[in-house]
């Protein structure tokens, strides 16, 4: 599928639109306004947005702890994202879920999980939806260099092989887990040589290049569609924040020189520096859709300021199956 100018400018409007979000949800969180742990997505962009580019609105998409940039990507309302930041009773789960139990399900996007490496299976079961539909859908699952350590990567690569599921296994790898480095934890250097096991195609690309992350991605949802099977992406990526906003974090453990390489790689930039090479836009017209984006985000907080909290006679509403 040729990305079109509209198409590139909205991958621009959407990386733009994550930074904002996350970066103005830190602020927030800082205020005191958000209750819980944010998993920011800062550096991250051009990966949920490489992927969700490539998607139908009906394609699913199965998250993580660090879900708003997927969230965003593949088209959530992020007034509503942001009311269930704020545990109000107008957000996604009615305030109950917060950060990281976002869903959506009208537009492909079936959930956040704070369980680590539990989004696999689910993507995995959603493939074999897909393949029981006949319907040429495809699930994709986003997970960390450290999910790729458990037990759910390795059984979800291997049923979505064996019977040949349209599932896209995206690794951010993001070189740490927590205070973990992936150059500990991992027995190999690139997470895609691990597809191998599973006779499944992988591949490693620059995380932080949108485009390098689209073309890939392009190539394993049309093996899936074709009923070719599963594909492993790893994007080598890097998140700019400490592991999470919450009390009491630990320190970052991360060298300053390590951490200096995410603005320097930042995938914004790289970004609108191709678009403007190619003439697609110029700094004025980027400028503006920048300032579209912060008046957009800011409402949305000032849209989750005005939501009310929940009702605590509502604190068993859509908690049990009927
Ligand atoms: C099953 C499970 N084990 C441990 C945790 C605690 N935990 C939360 S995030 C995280 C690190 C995940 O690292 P990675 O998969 O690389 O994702 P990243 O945070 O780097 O995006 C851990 C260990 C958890 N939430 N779930």
């Amino acid at each position: 599928m040729a990305l079109t100018t509209e198409g590139l400018l909205d991958m621009y409007r959407k990386m733009v639109t994550i930074r904002e979000f996350d970066s103005r949800a830190v602020d927030e969180f800082h205020a005191g306004n958000i209750p819980g742990v944010v998993h920011t997505y800062i550096g991250e962009e051009a990966v949920a947005v490489g992927v969700c580019s490539t998607l139908r609105r009906t394609d699913k998409i199965v998250s993580t702890h660090r879900g708003h940039g997927h969230t965003i990507a593949k088209g959530a309302d992020i007034n509503l994202m942001m009311a269930e930041l704020f545990a109000r009773s107008n957000g996604y789960c009615h305030g109950k879920g917060g950060s990281m139990h976002i869903a959506d399900f009208s537009v492909g996007m079936l959930g956040a999980n704070g369980i680590v490496g539990a989004g696999m299976p689910i993507a995995t079961g959603a493939g074999l939806a897909a393949q029981l539909e006949h319907s040429d859908g495809v699930a994709v699952a986003f997970f960390g260099d450290g999910a790729s350590n458990e037990g759910a990567f390795h059984g979800s690569l291997n049923l979505a092989s064996i019977w040949k599921l349209p599932v896209i296994f995206v690794c951010e790898n993001n070189r740490w887990a927590v205070g973990v480095p992936a150059s500990y934890a991992l027995s190999v250097e690139d997470v895609s040589v691990r597809a191998m096991s599973y006779n499944v195609p992988g591949v490693t690309v620059d995380g932080t290049d949108v485009l390098a992350v689209n073309e890939a991605m392009a190539q394993a949802v049309q093996r899936a569609r074709e009923g070719l099977g599963p594909s492993l992406i790893e994007c080598k990526t890097y998140r700019w924040r400490g592991h999470a906003e919450q009390e009491g974090d630990p320190p970052d453990p991360r060298p300053q020189n390590e951490q200096d390489f995410g603005p320097a790689n930042d995938p914004i930039d790289k970004f609108s520096n191709r678009l403007k090479e190619q003439g697609l836009a110029s700094d004025s017209e980027l400028a503006q859709m920048n300032q579209e984006v912060t008046t957009a985000v800011a409402e949305a907080i000032a849209f989750a300021k005005a939501s009310p909290m929940p009702n605590p006679e509502d604190a068993l509403t859509d908690v049990f199956a009927p």
